[in-house]
């Protein structure tokens, strides 16, 4: 699958809320904009201009799938998983569901997360407690 952010925005702008469909970026960290719950949230700018916010999206991880490697604002994020269309995020646009998906055949497909090049979110907790 090739990298697909005008694809993602185009989404945004067209597609109704919850549209759904797979995304696979390559962005700028922004900011953290939450951690809670085990869910981390990265607002991730599409194009390498950070004076341009327009090109934003909500990157949530997962950290039941593997532990992040340390980051910052300006470190290179590449993410594969669910693409939505959400009215409730700041951006519109969330991309999760950055990891593996434990059950085979479900309706989610295997994604990841990488930071500065480490990848993470290809731990299988199938069978674990939590
Ligand atoms: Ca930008």
């Amino acid at each position: 699958m090739e990298f697909n952010e005008s694809q993602v925005l185009t989404w945004r702008e067209f597609m109704e809320n919850k549209f759904t469909a797979r995304a696979f970026v390559d962005g700028t960290l922004v900011r953290l904009m939450e951690d809670r719950q085990g869910h981390v949230h990265f607002e991730v700018d599409l194009d390498e201009n950070l004076n341009t916010d327009d090109d934003r999206v909500e990157v949530i991880y997962n950290v039941k799938y593997g532990k992040l490697p340390e980051y910052q604002p300006g470190d290179r994020i590449i993410a594969c998983g669910d693409f939505v269309v959400d009215k409730y995020s700041p951006h519109k646009a969330v991309i999760h569901w950055l990891h593996i998906n434990p059950k085979k055949g479900g309706p989610h497909e295997d994604g990841f997360i990488a930071i500065n090049g480490q990848v993470a979110g290809l731990t299988n907790t199938k069978g674990s407690k939590k």
